[in-house]
């Protein structure tokens, strides 16, 4: 199986986010926790050189927060912060205010010096499912941007102002024209972060099961009652097709479903 996908809409909203750059302050690069090291974009990276960066380890709830403790850190710097998130629960967003507001320090204390109180804008970007459009919705504390269970939701940039002298710009997410790391790609495939139509379900469930007996095998034992195949799920769970065989393909759609809800547990899988 070769997992790619890069529709020509993700190469317009590229283009259309490096048009905006210019009057952006603070790039908000917001990660799925699940899959935090898969989820960081090379195109998003060049657009967000030189720019202040406030990462977002994005639905911790459905995450390994030990795992999570360990990778975040790295993500601090002299010029970019780092916050840990369920973007569901409301108010959560607050804790980016604070954060963004001296990532703009230097813009803030400039018009301060004119007497003016400046607005700090920021562009959210990401890789797509990672919860952009659930996160500027919590900071506006009203559903503004449509959001959505699978990739490619949001269609075009979207400017909001969220109170407090701050500007949002919700962006489609995007990813990169070749997913040549297979290994993550199909961590962006287990989240959801591609679209589900290019992918062989079955086959990603059977990927799914091996990452998964091997990094968090008392989980996943525990949720299949000790089975680790796909014909064992689809046994213990009574999945049969009308002529007595197994199904296989619903198992697999179990599999997926099962993690993506956090059912199996609270994994990180880098
Ligand atoms: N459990 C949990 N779910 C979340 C969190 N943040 C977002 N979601 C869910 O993730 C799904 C995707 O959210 P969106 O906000 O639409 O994601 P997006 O990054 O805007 O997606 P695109 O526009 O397709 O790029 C939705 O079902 C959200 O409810 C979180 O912190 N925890
Ligand atoms: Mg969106």
């Amino acid at each position: 199986m070769k997992i790619n996908w890069f529709p020509g809409h993700m190469k317009k909203a590229l283009a259309e986010m490096r048009k905006q750059l210019g009057s952006v302050d603070v790039i908000i690069y917001v990660l799925d926790s699940r899959v935090p090291l898969s989820s960081i974009n090379p195109s998003l990276n060049s657009l967000a050189a030189g720019k202040s960066i406030l990462y977002v380890f994005n639905k911790i709830d459905l995450s390994d927060e030990k795992r999570i403790a360990e990778i975040a850190p790295r993500f601090k710097g002299s010029n970019c912060d780092y916050v840990i998130l369920n973007s569901t629960m409301s108010g959560a967003g607050n804790k980016i205010r604070s954060k963004l507001n001296i990532l703009a320090k230097a813009k803030i204390e400039k018009y301060a010096k004119k007497g003016v109180k400046t607005t700090v804008r920021a562009m959210v970007v990401g890789v797509p499912n990672s919860g952009k459009s659930t996160l500027v919705n919590n900071l506006c504390g009203k559903a503004k941007a449509i959001t959505g269970n699978k990739a490619g939701v949001t269609k075009a940039n979207q400017w909001l102002n969220i109170g407090d002298c701050v500007e949002l710009c919700d962006t489609p997410g995007t990813l990169y024209p070749n997913l040549a790391d297979q290994e993550v790609a199909k961590r962006l495939a287990f989240v959801g972060s591609i679209k589900d139509e290019v992918v062989d379900e079955t086959e990603l469930a059977i990927e799914l099961i091996k990452l998964l007996s091997e990094k968090y095998p008392k989980e996943f034992s525990a949720r299949y009652n000790g089975q680790m195949t796909l014909d064992g799920i689809a046994s213990v769970r009574g999945f049969k097709l009308s002529g007595g065989e197994l199904d296989i393909e619903r198992a697999a759609a179990a599999v997926i479903d099962d993690f993506r809800k956090g059912r199996i547990g609270k994994i990180t899988l880098d």
